[in-house]
């Protein structure tokens, strides 16, 4: 399995399943999950309603992961996680490694071989960069057998800067 990092867009991502850094109502936001709507259109959103209603009633807690088709992205699968909100006193790093754990395992479950990760919990949940650089290196090394199925990782930042930050982590 190979580690990748690149600067860009995840909602352009040409790989099998991406990952969205959505909110417990699994109904669309903003930051990566506004784009990755947007991106996807209404379909998704549809999709989103079915997962709530079948299986989140209550909505997707913080740390878990959830999939759905993917609508009109290049990719097949939108794999749903919730951060912990920082901001709002969830400040305990093993939510944040859990995202990254379940939303891997949710990957290999799907039986797919790329996927494409965004900074969970970087942009309004208010985590450091490098927080969660860590938890998801964290999760990828020490259970480094259960991810073997998948063929590529790929964290997709949007700046240099958090790039930079995956590259010093991973790389
Ligand atoms: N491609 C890749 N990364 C992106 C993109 C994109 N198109 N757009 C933003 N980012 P955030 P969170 C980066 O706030 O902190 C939403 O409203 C962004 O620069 O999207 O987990 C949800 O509905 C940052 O580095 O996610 C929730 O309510 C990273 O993605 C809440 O925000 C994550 O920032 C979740 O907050």
């Amino acid at each position: 399995m190979r580690i990748t990092i690149v600067e860009g867009d995840i909602t352009i991502q040409d790989v099998d399943a991406i990952v969205n850094a959505a909110n417990s109502s699994l109904l669309g936001g903003g930051g990566v999950d506004g784009a990755i709507h947007r991106a996807a259109g209404e379909e998704l959103l549809e999709h989103c309603r079915e997962l709530r209603a079948r299986d989140w009633p209550e909505g997707l807690p913080p740390g878990r992961a959830a999939s759905t088709p993917a609508g009109r992205l290049p990719a097949d699968h939108v794999i749903h996680t919730v951060g912990p909100n920082r901001r709002a006193g969830q400040t305990d790093p093993d939510v944040l490694a859990s995202c990254f754990r379940e939303s891997l395992a949710e990957a290999v479950r799907l039986g797919v071989r790329r996927v494409a990760f965004p900074a969970i919990g970087a942009g309004v949940y208010g985590w450091d960069a490098d927080d969660v650089a860590a938890a998801a290196h964290q999760v990828l090394t020490d259970e480094s057998s259960r991810w073997e199925p998948l063929d590529e990782v790929r964290f997709v930042l949007f700046s240099e800067a958090v790039a930079a930050v995956f590259r010093r982590r991973m790389l």
